[in-house]
């Protein structure tokens, strides 16, 4: 019989970890299984093996055989990043085997924060020439700047000074609801690292902040840039609605494509207070009091203090709810049900404090039970019960053993779902077909940290090679071969949507930066080209990598987080 026809081999481009997982993709209609050979830089074979079927895949709609080289222990010197995997005559991207592979990708997705600062020049020496720019958003002409911002809702008529923070994404707009997840992130990345005793490695002096050398760990000085905007934010003691925070701030107009921060003239417009948002700071800067207690006191207490009249404000004004048709110049983030963010900062809080009525908030919120805590296809801005799960489940509280541990079999007990869905998969995504939304490979990196966190709290292997694998999709073991991580990989994304870093606009301006993720695959076709391009997609492929296309390419702070946390995980050296 004539050989199956290989249409692709999907590797991670990137390339494997010497003791992790190592997975990869056949595109074949065949039924029988193939052989495998994985051959070094030099073309010599160095492992060899036959494929299992996998059969069709539902998100891709594609064919699959899966290639499982994990025994191969070797691993490459130098640059080494020569491997291949061929079958039926047909390679993979070139990839690499080595332990060092993820410390690169840990900077570089932090990097993305420094660079998406507002308020602050950014720096050649930290981010390089192509890089630099003057400060956005200060007041100086033409922009209008945050310094001084109307509040434009009809319910307050006062200026607030809302500078700082990182911008959202491709736009200008900071908005408090994604703030809170996204810098509860990085946050929680260092925070888990000090459990591990691992947090050294994100140590003072440890990535290109201009804070660099402050004696305070580096990831702390980026998400204190956000932390000090989120409180920003609050609404000042004396004015109604005192405590609550204001829902977002961004142009009243959406600016075109290129716009540089600095030269965006519209003027900028405060949103009005709420709850959704207040329960974001409260979240956070409850989590800040706890994290940075040990290196800034001041600032925790700060924090405690915005955190708890976050807290008062919202339980006084439980529904004030953002609505989705706030859509003009920036985007709505409406979230119309906060039982969730409740217990998020009610667990924070409680996680900080001890207090008793923290706890008791904790305790009868039905998130504490609800088997919707963690969803298939995870948390999100929206969905933040599992937040206050993975601090109840890692930092020690005075709860009954019995109720954490429950706590903690819950985190097992979602990542072993995601287990059981990239099982049956032929690329192996913590994400089921009905996953792919705007903002998919967020979902996937989201995922993958509950996926890292089940394998902190047990040492089990099976949920870091599930974490890792999680990257393995992100970077190219996928329909499209693509990497969706700008500057990783032989076909990186490098035409995300952005308004500095926008080449495909203006060559004069740059790529987006290495390390910045695409927003992947959405079915939804919600902007113009997307629409127009990919009428048809199998929802895993309903992604172009095209400026133009905001809905499946643009980048954001919160689903960079999430890859920065993993990156961190997947640098560490496994337990032995
Ligand atoms: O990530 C957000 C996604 O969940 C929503 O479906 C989408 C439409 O409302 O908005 C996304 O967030 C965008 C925000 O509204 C404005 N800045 C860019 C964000 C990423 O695309």
């Amino acid at each position: 019989a004539a050989p199956a026809a290989v249409t692709a081999v999907r590797a991670n481009q990137l390339g494997y970890l010497p003791d992790g997982p190592k997975r990869a993709t056949v595109v074949s209609t065949g039924t029988a299984p193939l052989p495998w050979q994985l051959k070094n830089a030099a073309g010599a074979v160095v492992a060899a093996g036959t494929t299992v079927v996998r059969g069709l895949d539902a998100a891709s709609r594609d064919a699959t055989h899966l290639v499982d080289f994990s025994s191969y222990s070797g691993s490459s010197s130098g640059s080494g990043s020569g491997y291949t995997l061929v079958v039926e005559g047909r390679a993979s991207h070139p990839f690499a085997i080595g332990s060092g592979l993820y410390a690169g990708l840990r900077s570089d997705t932090m990097s993305f924060f420094y660079q998406q600062r507002s308020g602050i020049p950014i720096e050649a020496s930290l981010a390089g020439a192509a890089y630099a720019r003057p400060a956005g958003h200060l007041g100086v002409a033409p922009n209008q700047g945050d310094t001084s911002v109307p509040c434009v809702s009809g319910v307050c008529d006062y200026r607030r000074d809302v500078r700082g923070g990182w911008y959202d994404a491709g736009d200008h707009g900071k908005y408090v609801v994604n703030g809170g997840v996204s810098s509860w992130l990085l946050i929680n990345a260092f925070e888990r690292a000090e459990a591990k005793g691992t947090a050294a490695a994100l140590g003072d002096s440890t990535l290109r902040v201009p804070e660099r050398g402050n004696g305070v760990p580096d990831v702390l000085d980026e998400a204190r840039w956000e932390l000090e905007f989120l409180m920003r934010m609050q609404v000042p003691e004396g004015r109604p609605l005192a405590g609550t925070a204001f829902h977002k701030m961004h142009d009243a107009n959406w600016t075109a494509l290129p716009t540089r921060p600095e030269r965006d003239a519209e003027r900028r417009e405060l949103h009005r207070p709420s709850t959704a948002a207040t329960l974001n700071l409260a979240a956070t800067a409850a989590q800040c009091a706890r994290v940075y207690a040990r290196y800034d006191a001041a600032f925790a207490a700060r924090c405690l203090d915005s955190a708890r009249r976050a807290w008062t404000a919202a339980k006084a004004a439980p529904a004030l709810i953002a609505p989705e048709s706030d859509g003009t110049g920036g985007g709505a983030y409406a979230d119309p049900a906060v039982g969730d963010e409740f217990y998020w900062a009610a667990a924070e809080l409680y996680a900080t404090t001890g207090e008793s009525a923290y706890r008791d908030a904790v305790t009868t919120s039905p998130w504490h039970t609800s088997a919707g805590a963690f969803s298939a296809s995870g948390f999100n801005w929206a969905e933040t019960a599992a937040l206050g799960r993975l601090t109840l489940a890692t930092v020690p509280t005075a709860l009954p053993a019995a109720d954490t541990a429950r706590l903690r079999a819950s985190v097992t007990t979602a990542a072993d779902g995601y287990l059981n869905a990239m099982s049956g998969q032929g690329y192996a995504v913590p994400l089921p077909a009905s996953g792919y939304v705007w903002g998919s490979n967020g979902q996937v990196a989201n995922n993958g940290v509950v996926l890292a966190t089940a394998y902190e709290l047990t040492g089990q292997q099976r949920y870091r090679a599930g974490a890792v694998e999680s990257l393995d999709y992100l970077l190219g073991r996928n329909t499209l071969g693509q990497s969706y991580i700008s500057g990783y990989g032989a076909q990186p994304s490098h035409n995300q949507h952005h308004r500095f870093w926008a080449h495909q606009a203006d060559a004069a301006l740059p790529t987006p930066p290495a390390g910045s993720l695409a927003g992947g695959p959405n079915s939804g076709l919600q902007d113009p080209v997307a629409a127009e391009r990919l009428a048809g997609c199998a929802p895993a492929a309903c992604y172009i990598d095209d400026i133009e296309s905001y809905s499946t390419n643009e980048v954001a702070i919160n689903w960079n987080a999430p890859l920065a946390w993993l990156a961190q995980f997947a640098a560490e050296p496994a337990k032995p």
